[in-house]
């Protein structure tokens, strides 16, 4: 026995050493590779490469794309060359932390990260690689012109080794790397804002940001005590829908960071509900919980009998009802006589409750308008208790009494 126990806390302790092993590699591994930018804001590239862009007075270009290389001692590579100019801009703003040369494309895979050509901002480098029918190219994002259109600044764009600043739409080929900051940086936060009964389970929204990039994140969910177990339903949400509020409070992030979706209850009951926001993968920071909310989950339908009028031969019986399951009408069954559920004492009738109730619908949002019902019920003018039960979407489950009215 106390040699099992041992064995088991051995056990424990090596995987609990291996886990964090584990997690403080990821960690650094994520750590160093955006410490691989340098730390220098992106756009300091374009500002700098603008300085060798010089006109005389007639207008010609006269800036050599070489003497970029000369100001950093970098004389054996002041050929203008495209590449090379951008080597030497880089050399220079980095303080020579970023050495992206010998070779036409080497480098920038090494010292800096590649970047989505829908995400390239200023300073940012565009190259067309070796490749079928594209011409190589080196060049510095200026201005980013949409439609995957950009303003760049180069060497040797005419072969004459000059610098330039012109439009320029790469081809589908080219790739884009980065090499500074851009000046966003921080954890995943976010919130939690609301959740509330849905058909399918427990609808919750809210917003989450990472930090360090603009782009729109992932956010998971999770029912039953909330936590991260796999006993636990659990939904993944993007988090891209429009927020004017977050756009506001976030400017640098922009609006589209909003989340909203239904995750499964675990059962009936106490469920509570937690929201984490998912750091984006190769980014700093981890997963940070972004809130949890507690709701009470029951099966059974719910609904209001609204009234009971004589009428010509019988009764007119209105109300509406709701299974919180499902967005679907269910049926109604209502008893006359003492109004007790059963066929066998008391006159029943039966109806979908699928009338159109806009109403209802503003005040279970999620579940639609079709839970009305106005049934005309044929039955004696005799003065008797008459009473609506909701039936279940769930067979062999409670259908609870809505309503009772004498008339
Ligand atoms: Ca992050
Ligand atoms: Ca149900």
């Amino acid at each position: 026995m106390r040699i099992k126990q041992h064995f088991y806390r051995i056990h424990y302790y090596t995987i609990a050493l291996i886990l964090l092993v584990t997690s403080v590699t990821f960690y650094t591994s994520q750590k160093s590779q955006v410490r691989a930018l340098g730390q220098y804001q992106n756009h300091e590239l374009a500002d700098y490469a603008l300085t060798f862009y010089k006109k005389d007075s007639r207008g010609n270009n006269i800036g050599h794309g070489g003497d970029a290389c000369a100001r950093v001692g970098l004389g054996h590579m002041a050929d203008g060359q495209c590449k090379t100019f951008v080597d030497c801009i880089v050399s220079a703003v980095s303080a020579k932390t970023q050495q992206t040369f010998p070779g036409y494309h080497s480098g920038f895979d090494t010292h800096g990260d590649e970047v989505h050509r829908n995400s390239a901002v200023r300073g940012d480098i565009i190259q067309v690689l070796p490749g079928a029918g594209s011409i190589l190219h080196t060049a510095i994002i200026n201005k980013v012109l949409g439609d995957g259109s950009f303003e760049v600044i180069d060497s040797n764009w005419d072969r004459n080794g000059l610098v330039q600043v012109h439009s320029w739409r790469p081809a589908s080929d080219a790739r884009f790397w980065r090499m500074g900051q851009v000046g966003l940086n921080g954890p995943v936060t976010g919130s939690l804002d609301n959740i509330r009964r849905a058909p399918g389970g427990i609808y919750a929204s809210g917003w989450s940001i990472d930090q360090d990039i603009p782009s729109a994140t992932y956010v998971h969910l999770y029912s039953g005590d909330g936590e991260l177990r796999p006993t636990n339903p659990g939904k993944e949400l993007y988090a891209d829908q429009y927020r004017q509020d977050i756009g506001t409070i976030y400017p640098k992030y922009g609006p589209g960071h909003g989340y909203s979706g239904v995750v499964a209850a675990r059962n009936a009951g106490h469920q509570r509900v937690c929201a984490y926001g998912i750091n984006v993968s190769g980014t700093p920071g981890g997963n940070v919980q972004l809130g949890c909310k507690d709701i009470n989950i029951s099966p059974d339908p719910f609904g209001k009998l609204e009234s009971v009028t004589r009428v010509s031969g019988g009764v007119q019986v209105r109300g509406w009802t709701i299974d919180p399951d499902t967005a679907s009408s269910i049926n109604v069954h209502i008893y006359g006589g003492s109004g007790a559920p059963d066929p066998t004492l008391n006159q029943g009738t039966t109806a979908l409750a699928n009338a159109n109730r806009n109403d209802v619908a503003a005040h279970y949002p999620g579940y639609g308008a079709k839970h009305g019902f106005n049934v005309f019920f044929p039955i004696s003018s005799k003065k008797q208790n008459f009473c609506v039960y909701a039936i279940n979407n769930a067979v062999n489950t409670h259908n609870p009494q809505i309503g009772c009215k004498s008339v």
